[in-house]
């Protein structure tokens, strides 16, 4: 029985960050144990069994495990002690959950696999740019970040005066797409997004979490 919950994954994972940044900003101590998803024949066998999709994240806590990083996030929040990361009232959880949504069901796979992937990962392998799924890509992120931006209206964070999951969320993300020039210049026409990622940026978590 572990008294310190264990997060299974790389540190180069999006989703992976999601959860690590949920334990840090909670004040939660935890091990990291490395699970490389990517690497020459796959993660060990045995790990299937904590994570039949062969995805990371994988959580445990005590005898309970878990898979899926909304769930994992949610968990944290609920289980442990500390900042409050869901909004309790239901018209800002709602919006919390539906920025979740967004980042799971647009923001990663268009502003990471989309845009980052295919100008700075690929190349990065010596594999070419496609620039016709880079330019979908980047036509589908600008539709992402207007949504978000029009939902976040003044912020300070993007669920109004609280840190909540939706930020923790969408931070890793943001961080594979800025690094492109493209996400950088994209961004510049939000000033409430940008202002929300250089306040996100400068968070202890988001520093202690950068993948090496
Ligand atoms: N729905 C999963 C997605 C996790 C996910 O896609 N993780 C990526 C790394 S960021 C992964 O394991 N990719 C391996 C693959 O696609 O085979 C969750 O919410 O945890």
């Amino acid at each position: 029985m572990t008294a310190q919950p264990r997060l299974f994954g790389a540190d180069y994972s999006v989703y992976v960050r999601i959860a690590r940044l949920c334990l840090i900003e909670k004040g939660i101590e935890y091990h990291l144990v490395p699970i490389d998803i990517f690497a020459d024949g796959g993660p060990p066998t045995d790990y299937l069994a904590k994570h039949p999709f062969g995805r990371i994240p994988a959580f445990e806590h005590h005898e309970f495990s878990l898979f899926e990083t909304s769930a994992i996030a949610r968990y944290i929040d609920d289980a442990f002690e500390g900042q409050q990361l869901q909004p309790s009232d239901p018209v800002h959880r709602a919006r919390c959950n539906q920025l979740i949504s967004i980042a799971d069901n647009y923001a990663y796979p268009h502003l990471v696999w989309g845009v980052y992937v295919e100008r700075i990962s690929k190349p990065g392998r010596g594999v070419p740019t496609d620039e016709d799924k880079l330019a979908a890509a980047l036509a589908k992120a600008r539709n992402c970040l207007a949504a978000m931006s029009q939902l976040m209206r003044d912020g300070p964070w993007l669920v109004g005066e609280q840190l909540t999951l939706a930020d923790l969320y969408a931070a890793p993300m943001f961080d594979y797409f800025l690094m492109t020039s493209e996400g950088a210049e994209l961004i510049r026409q939000y000033g409430n997004l940008q202002a929300w990622w250089t306040r996100m940026a400068l968070r202890p978590s988001m520093a202690a979490t950068k993948p090496s």
